[in-house]
């Protein structure tokens, strides 16, 4: 089977896919780069991934970039895991909507919060629209639960659910009732505490 290998920082967004590579519980390699001391920067990271940024995965030949393509790739690729909505299922569309919601309405919505814009932009031309709806669409979703599809948890999961927990954590979102119970409950899986314990091992 072709080798994973996680370019990966800690702590930074690479988390998530980690998560992910815990989930499906396949053996992966870290290759670690130090962002203080600008590893992502330099020639060699470069030619994995132009942008300069963690996560990147290679897997085979092929290197993913952008840590919620990695998440859907991974699950697509080890359907076993069950993780994902498979072509062909008529749900698979509301899965795609939450794996692209989070980053280009959860990301945008909380950053532009957290470094605002000189001049408000106006709401029809930002894709997240504003924050109180991505938040108030997002705390619906997940106030249902278990999970975002209901009772199959999914990739949608790792990549909305840490948003959230990162953005919590940060202080960069609201600790709304529904946020607060949905990653709790996520932090629970085995994949999250095994990735979580991993990465406190390499900070150390
Ligand atoms: N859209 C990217 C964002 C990745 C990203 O911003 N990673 C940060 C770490 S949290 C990074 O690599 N920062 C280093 C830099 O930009 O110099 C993703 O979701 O994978």
């Amino acid at each position: 089977m072709a080798k994973l290998t996680l370019y990966h920082a800690t702590p930074s967004r690479s988390a998530v896919t980690r998560w992910m590579l815990e989930e499906i519980d396949e053996p992966y390699d870290i290759h670690l780069l130090s962002l203080t001391n600008g590893d992502n920067r330099k020639p060699d990271y470069l030619t994995v991934n132009p942008m300069g940024k963690v996560p990147a995965l290679r897997h085979g030949d092929v290197v993913i970039a952008e840590s919620a393509a990695i998440c859907t790739y991974l699950a697509d690729e080890f359907p076993k895991a069950n993780l994902n909505i498979p072509v062909g299922n008529p749900q698979r569309g509301v899965y795609l909507k939450w794996l692209f919601f989070g980053p280009s309405c959860i990301e945008p919505a909380m950053m532009d919060r957290a470094f605002p814009r000189k001049e408000e932009a106006r709401r029809a031309a930002l894709g997240y629209g504003d924050f109180d709806t991505v938040m108030d669409v997002v705390a619906k979703a997940v106030a249902k639960g278990p999970y975002l599809m209901g009772e199959q948890f999914t990739a949608a999961d790792v990549v909305i659910g840490s948003g959230l927990r990162f953005g919590m954590m940060f202080k960069l979102l609201p600790e709304r009732p529904e946020f607060v119970s949905y990653v709790e409950h996520l932090t629970k899986r085995p994949a999250s505490q095994r990735a979580d314990a991993k990465d406190k091992e390499l900070g150390a």
